[in-house]
C-alpha cells in the first residue's frame, strides 16, 4: 500500500483521500476496518466518513454506509441517535468537554442492543410431564420430563420404556406458534432419538397431530427447521425407541420487540426517557464491519464536521 499514490484535496472544506492504483490495476474489496485516532479529536473527525471506489477518478461509488439499524431493537433505534443528538448538542456550549463528550459518544454505542427475532418457548415446569418417572425412582414423571428443559445438557429425560411421550400443557391458556425446533442428544446415546415425533394439540391433548421429527441426529445442538410456522396449546415429543433420552429441547417461537414500548421507557434513566414521540436522530454509527452497497453517487455527501476525512479506494476495472 505505501507504493500507492495517495492524494489528499480539500473541497468546500470537505477533505478526501484517495488510493490510486494506476492504470489497470485495482483491488477487488469485500470489507474494510478502521482505527479512528485514539482521541477525542479522532472521534469526531471519523463521523459520517465513507469509503467510495471508482474505476475513472471521475464518478465514485459508496461503497459502505452507516451501519444498518434494523438489525437493533426498536428502542436501540430510538435511543442510541437521541444520545449522540444530546452529546452533540452538549458540544456546542461554551467550555464542552470535548474529551468527556467523546468518551459519552463511544458509550453510546452500548444502547444498542442487537434485534432478537426468535427465541426458545419459556416454560413452566408445572405444564411439562414425561410418560413415566425414572426407572430408579429419583424424580416424579413431572421432574423427569422436566430434564428435557432445565437448560443443562448433563440431564436428561429417561423413562422406563423405549417408547415414550413427554408433554408440554400449558394449565394458563398458553399457546404457541413455532417457528422451528432444537434438541440435544444425550451425549453418549445419540442414536436413540432417530425419528421422534414431534406432535402439537389444539385441544389440550386429547388428540395430537405431528408437525415435525428429530430426523437423524447428530452430537451437540440439532435443529429441525419448519416450511411455516404452526400454533398449538400444547406440544409433545412421542414415540421412538430411546426412552425419550433428549437433554435440551427447545420449541423456538418469534420473539416480539418491546423495546420501544412505555414501560420499558419507564425502566430507562430520566435523562434517556423520550419527552415526546420518537423522531430520528442522527445516525449511529458503531464499529462494526460494514457491507457494500450500491448507492451510486458522482461527488461524496457533505459532512457535518470539519475536517472530516473520506477514504477512496479505486476497484478493477469490470
Ligand atoms: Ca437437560
Amino acid at each position: 500500500m505505501a507504493e500507492v499514490p495517495v492524494g489528499v484535496a480539500a473541497v468546500d472544506g470537505q477533505y478526501s483521500l484517495t488510493w490510486d492504483f494506476g492504470e489497470g490495476r485495482g483491488i477487488a474489496l469485500d470489507r474494510k476496518d478502521f482505527l479512528a485516532r485514539q482521541d477525542d479529536q479522532g472521534m469526531w473527525r471519523m463521523v459520517d466518513q465513507v469509503i467510495e471506489g471508482s474505476n475513472d477518478l471521475q464518478n465514485w461509488t459508496t461503497l459502505t454506509d452507516p451501519t444498518d439499524l434494523t438489525q437493533y431493537t426498536r428502542g436501540s433505534r430510538i435511543l442510541c441517535p437521541r444520545e449522540v443528538a444530546a452529546v452533540r448538542e452538549a458540544r456546542e456550549e461554551a467550555g464542552a468537554d470535548e474529551a468527556a463528550l467523546a468518551r459519552r459518544l463511544i458509550r453510546a454505542w452500548d444502547l444498542l442492543d442487537p434485534l432478537v427475532t426468535e427465541k426458545p418457548a419459556t416454560l413452566d415446569p408445572a405444564w411439562v410431564a414425561a410418560s413415566t418417572a425414572t426407572a430408579d425412582g429419583a424424580t416424579s414423571a413431572a421432574a423427569n420430563g422436566w430434564r428435557m428443559f432445565d437448560g443443562n445438557t448433563g440431564t436428561w429425560t429417561d423413562t422406563t420404556t423405549k417408547s415414550c411421550t413427554n408433554t408440554v400443557l400449558p394449565t394458563d391458556g398458553t399457546a404457541f406458534t413455532i417457528v422451528g425446533i432444537r434438541y440435544f442428544p444425550r451425549d453418549n446415546a445419540i442414536s436413540r432419538l432417530t425419528g421422534l415425533a414431534i406432535d402439537g394439540s389444539n385441544d389440550s391433548g386429547a388428540t395430537w397431530t405431528k408437525f415435525a421429527s428429530t430426523g437423524t441426529p447428530v452430537r451437540g445442538w440439532n435443529t429441525v427447521s419448519l416450511t411455516e410456522p404452526v400454533s398449538f396449546d400444547a406440544l409433545r415429543i412421542s414415540g421412538g425407541n430411546g426412552y425419550c433420552n433428549v437433554a435440551e429441547l427447545q420449541f423456538i417461537v418469534q420473539a416480539i420487540d418491546k423495546s420501544g414500548s412505555l414501560s420499558t421507557w419507564s425502566t430507562l434513566p430520566r435523562s434517556l426517557r423520550p419527552a415526546g414521540p420518537p423522531t430520528p436522530g442522527p445516525r449511529c454509527s458503531p464499529p462494526a464491519t460494514q457491507r457494500p452497497q450500491s448507492t451510486t453517487t458522482t461527488a461524496p455527501p457533505r459532512r457535518r464536521w470539519t475536517p472530516p476525512l473520506t477514504i477512496s479506494a479505486k476497484r478493477s476495472p469490470v
